[in-house]
């Protein structure tokens, strides 16, 4: 892989289980042009691939860890202590609690070790994508053009529904 393909976002997951959700994030990530890769792998059933993952990350060029796991989800909050990338967590609904356990495991991190906790599920996978943009964004002023030009894009789409609504209030 050549540099100009080489990934700068690492998006991770504890279980195949979690791709439907988590490719939320890699959606955003190709939308904005930003290479990225996507890798298996468990805080709890697989904790040597995940130590090798995470000593390697910055190495190989990743810039920002987009994690995600669901039920006791200690996935990123082990990456987090062993990388010095940023990582996100993303919680995800795989058990009885529906993401509360994971919104938990995931946030609720000791001072010294940062995880920048989304929100459960689709939306927290798509938003820790824009967060990853956001960063990348700050010494790279086309992405950060490319960031604004999709905030006035949702902007307009509001204002769009307001007045669709506005034509649907004539009617009643
Ligand atoms: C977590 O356990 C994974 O992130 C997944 O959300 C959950 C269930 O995994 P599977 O039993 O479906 O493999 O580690």
């Amino acid at each position: 892989m050549n540099a100009a393909t080489a990934p700068l976002v690492g998006i991770l997951m504890g279980s195949d289980s979690d791709w439907e959700v988590m490719k939320e994030a890699g959606k955003v990530l190709r939308d904005f042009g930003i290479p990225f890769e996507m890798t298996v792998t468990s805080a709890h059933r697989t904790p040597e691939r995940t130590h090798d993952y995470a000593t390697s990350a910055a190495r190989r060029g990743i810039r920002i860890l987009i994690v995600g796991a669901g039920a006791a989800a200690h996935l990123a909050g082990v990456v987090a202590s062993i990388t010095d990338l940023p990582v996100i967590g993303v919680p995800l609904s795989a058990t009885e609690l529906q993401g509360m356990d994971a919104l938990l495991a995931t946030v609720q991190m000791p001072g010294g070790i940062p995880v920048a906790t989304m929100a459960i599920g689709k939306a927290g996978a798509k938003n820790g994508a824009l967060f990853a943009v956001r960063i990348l964004a700050g010494n790279d002023p086309e992405l950060a053009e490319n960031y604004r030009n999709y905030k006035n894009k949702m902007a307009a789409e509001v204002t769009a529904k307001h007045e669709a609504l506005q034509n649907r209030l004539r009617e009643l």
